[in-house]
């Protein structure tokens, strides 16, 4: 089998399409290259001492773990120094990472969670890192919190590393889903998947069942049809997977189809989710409306979304097409 690297990849890319100018590719082999020491990290497990939580809280009053400032660490340093970047976001800081004068500008910022699933770090279960790239538009020099309130649709690639049995990078640059697997013994990230598409139809779903009761109607209407089954009004069984890492849970989804949710609730009416618009659920949408599903926050596109600030929460339904699109017009009727 030929193996075609990430570089070939991105030079091919920008060869045969003109999608990826020279920053864009410098900017996600970096990124790329930084998930390698982050999943060396996450595999040392206790040897590395990396395990537990460490004194401090992030932003969302969210308690850290030793492994999420790690990440955050090595993406940070792995992009700051190259010239691609203006400025970096991250769910771990409070406010926006501009590149410090000693280095040069460039015109790309990077948004990230830069370990989802914190939750599944201790015990051992797949957890991964998620990236959103915006250019920053207008000449205007410097770069300020407002130049990252962009919508999803912006975004000029976007893509996940899987920490799991094997480490994957998901990646779009607006031209399809493809995905690369570390070669641990050569240390390069070699294409295993390209054009991944999400069946229309599924007949499996993801969601957290526990908040069932503090969901609004639109949203348990779904899911009590679904779980009807065979006799109930989608006269068809349904499979649950919740495995409460978003990153695997979407891996899943890409993989074989399904539908993801994470709803509205009542015990917090004002925010409208618990999942973050801007380094969570846009690149995850992209991924998945250039493999063929669909993104929505129960209303509209999520890419059509314009944050009001850095941190903004939304509603996520995506995944299958057609579950997508029965979900939010559900959601729909009740306005
Ligand atoms: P995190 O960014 O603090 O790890 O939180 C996000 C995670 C998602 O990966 C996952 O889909 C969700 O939180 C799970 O939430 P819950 O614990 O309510 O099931
Ligand atoms: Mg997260």
């Amino acid at each position: 089998m030929k193996r075609v690297s990430l570089t070939q990849y991105l030079v091919e890319q920008q060869r045969e399409h003109g999608m990826i100018p020279g920053q864009l590719r410098l900017l996600i082999e970096v990124v790329a290259r930084a998930c390698k020491r982050i999943a060396i990290a996450v595999n040392k497990g206790a040897l590395g001492d990396v395990l537990g939580s460490a004194s401090s809280e992030n932003v969302q009053g969210e308690v850290q773990k030793k492994l999420d400032i790690i990440s955050n660490e090595v993406l940070i340093e792995a992009n700051e120094w190259g010239g691609h970047l203006a400025a970096m976001a991250s769910e771990e800081m409070d406010s926006i990472h501009v590149v410090p004068n000693r280095y040069p500008q460039g015109e790309y910022m990077l948004l990230f969670d830069p370990l989802d699933g914190s939750s599944n770090i201790d015990v051992n279960v797949s957890i991964g890192t998620i990236f959103s790239v915006l250019r920053k538009v207008g000449h205007t020099r410097g770069v300020s919190e407002d130049d990252f309130l962009q919508p999803g649709k912006h975004q000029a690639a976007a893509g996940y590393c899987i920490y799991g049995p094997q480490t994957q990078l998901v990646l779009t640059v607006g031209n399809g889903v493809v995905a690369f697997t570390l070669d641990r013994e050569t240390g390069s990230w070699v294409l295993t998947q390209s054009d991944i598409r999400i069946p229309e139809d599924t007949k499996e779903f993801a969601i957290n069942m526990s908040n069932m009761r503090h969901w609004a109607p639109p949203m348990r209407r779904y899911v009590e049809e679904c779980l009807a089954g065979k006799t109930g009004p989608r006269g068809k069984d349904f499979n649950m997977r919740w495995v409460a890492s978003m990153v695997t849970d979407v891996h899943r989804i890409l993989m074989r189809g399904g539908i993801f949710m994470y709803p509205w609730d009542q015990r917090e009416p004002e925010k409208p989710g618990k999942l973050r618009l801007l380094y969570e659920a846009n690149p995850m949408a992209f991924l998945v409306e250039q493999a063929g599903g669909a993104a929505t926050n129960g209303r509209e596109r999520i890419l059509d979304v314009v944050p009001c600030k850095l941190h903004e929460r939304v509603s996520v339904m995506l995944g299958s097409r057609n579950e997508v699109d029965r979900v939010t017009a559900y959601h729909q009727q009740t306005e």
